[in-house]
């Protein structure tokens, strides 16, 4: 397999997902910008949707959408114990998260990531980011270590992934205090570290 990806965007969460789950991959960066992998090839011809993560897969398929990739390293590597069986209410649980981040958490950040959003439109996307952060944080409030089953689990690597966008965008995360806590638990995970100095982030 091989993950297409750019350093610290969403597919960081698919990286962590596939060295927690040992799996035989590798890793190729993207310039988004100019739609080029970093050996040269076309992206366009790999996604046409433009945007990573993308899994190639043994057969040369190419896999899109941050869950579904999650859910398809989780089911091929059950041992790793990334996502509870399909038809559990942990599974589900896993989903719920896993679709609050993309739909929710994931897009409030966008104008805050744009060269042409306005000041207004990045002020906005600061009080939304906040307002997703501050239900996450309640979320965590209650002891739990991870986000279901206190086992971590793809939806911890996606949220994991999605609130470390606070430090490239200059939101101070002390106020979440158990959110924060929640991000050093992840980061200090030994196969979190091994992505995140893949991608030169530590
Ligand atoms: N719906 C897609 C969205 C993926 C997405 O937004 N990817 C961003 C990075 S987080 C991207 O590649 N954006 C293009 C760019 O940054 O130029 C998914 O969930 O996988």
């Amino acid at each position: 397999m091989k993950l297409y990806y750019k350093p610290g965007a969403c597919s960081l969460a698919s990286h962590i997902a596939l060295r927690e789950s040992e799996a035989d991959f590798e890793i190729e960066k993207v310039d988004t910008k100019i739609q080029k992998t970093e050996t040269g090839d076309d992206f366009q011809k790999i996604n046409i949707k433009g945007v990573v993560p993308v899994l190639k897969l043994e057969d040369g398929q190419f896999l899109t959408e941050g869950p579904a990739i999650l859910q398809y390293i989780a089911d091929k590597h059950p041992r790793a114990g990334l996502a509870a069986e399909p038809g559990t209410l942990e599974r589900a649980r896993i989903n719920e998260h896993l679709t609050y981040v993309s739909s929710e958490l994931h897009p409030a950040f966008a104008p805050l990531f744009s060269a042409s959003a306005t000041d207004e439109q990045k002020k906005a996307a600061r009080n939304k980011v906040g307002l997703k952060l501050d239900y996450i944080n309640k979320l965590l409030s209650d002891g739990r270590d991870y986000l279901v089953a206190n086992s971590f689990s793809i939806a911890d690597a996606y949220l994991f992934t999605a609130s470390s966008w606070c430090g490239f965008v200059g939101i101070d995360m002390s106020k979440w205090s158990d959110l924060s806590s929640y991000v050093n638990r992840v980061s200090s995970r030994e196969k979190v570290q091994i992505a995140l100095k893949a991608e030169g982030l530590a």
